[in-house]
């Protein structure tokens, strides 16, 4: 297993399985609560072929409350534990808390999956001092009240705009740029038009030049068009990729995968000539 700085350095996209043990998570909620549970979900999104776990003790879907930085850490950091001791895949931690950071740094861990793009203190210079990645994602408000009222300029640029500043902040505090992804947020503060418009304009988002991270995986607006949301999931991913996402964060890594090949597949046979 490679480690994740030469994974982003392959030209392929990455998948990313999803370890939620969180037990209110919203597609798969109290199902891998218990130790073992995650290790053997994180084991099999693995041996499905996932580049990367994404750890997460915090739900952060619309309406959810805040997690205690105690109970965060008791969900997260055995799991975190009992993974390394099994495993040596890429591991992220989706936490907004330096306390989490912190002690996740503690442990091998890859990469720190922020949806408050590491504006708690002391965060940032976490992810510096230990040489973590990290992905700086947009959310307008908090999720309890993200989806109340959504208001933007226009969703793209304003997005860009923000990027840009935590970017800089970022590497202020000695956060190198090629340690940092950049993801636009589906479903965190924006309407239903806004969702499907980052994905439409996806590209836009690469003149920071770095890597993008897209998490379209089971969410409502998916849900809303599609009664099969793994099958309008892996679509969504699809043409998230083919607008330049590097790191596909889901649920269901077979079926991604299955999707990938075959669009590597038929991408490639009109790169080289094979007869
Ligand atoms: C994401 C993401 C995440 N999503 C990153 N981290 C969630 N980097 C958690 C819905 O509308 O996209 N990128 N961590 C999960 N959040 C949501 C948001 C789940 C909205 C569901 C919805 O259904």
């Amino acid at each position: 297993m490679a480690v994740l700085s030469e994974l982003l350095e392959r030209p392929t996209p990455l998948v990313m399985g999803i370890l939620n043990v969180t037990p209110d998570s919203f597609s798969d909620g109290g199902l891998h609560v218990s130790v073992d549970q995650a290790l053997s979900r994180a084991l099999e999104m693995a041996a499905q072929g996932a580049h990367i776990i994404d750890i997460g003790g915090e739900s952060t879907r619309p309406g959810a409350v805040g997690v205690s930085v105690s109970e965060e850490l008791d969900r997260v950091i055995p799991v975190i534990e009992k993974i390394n001791n099994h495993s040596v895949i890429p591991i992220s931690v989706d936490t907004s808390s330096p306390e989490v950071m912190r002690e996740a740094a503690s442990l091998r861990v890859d990469m720190i999956n922020d949806v408050r793009a590491l504006s708690s203190d002391g965060s940032m210079e976490l992810v510096a001092e230990n040489n973590l990645h990290v992905c700086l994602m947009h959310m307008q408000g908090e999720p309890d009240t993200m989806q109340v009222n959504p208001q933007y300029n226009d969703v793209v640029d304003d997005i860009n705009l923000f990027f840009e500043k935590a970017v800089q902040r970022c590497c202020r505090a000695g956060i190198s740029p090629g340690r940092m992804i950049l993801d636009p947020g589906f479903g965190f503060g924006k309407t239903h038009q806004q969702n499907l418009a980052l994905v439409n304009r996806l590209a836009e988002f690469n003149i920071h030049g770095l890597p993008l991270m897209v998490g379209l995986s089971r969410k409502s607006t998916l849900s809303r068009i599609a009664d099969d949301v793994i099958a309008g999931s892996v679509a969504g991913n699809i043409m998230a990729l083919l607008a330049g996402a590097k790191i596909l964060r889901v649920h269901d890594v077979k079926q991604t995968l299955s999707a990938l090949r075959v669009v590597t597949a038929i991408v490639r046979s009109g790169e080289k000539d094979e007869n």
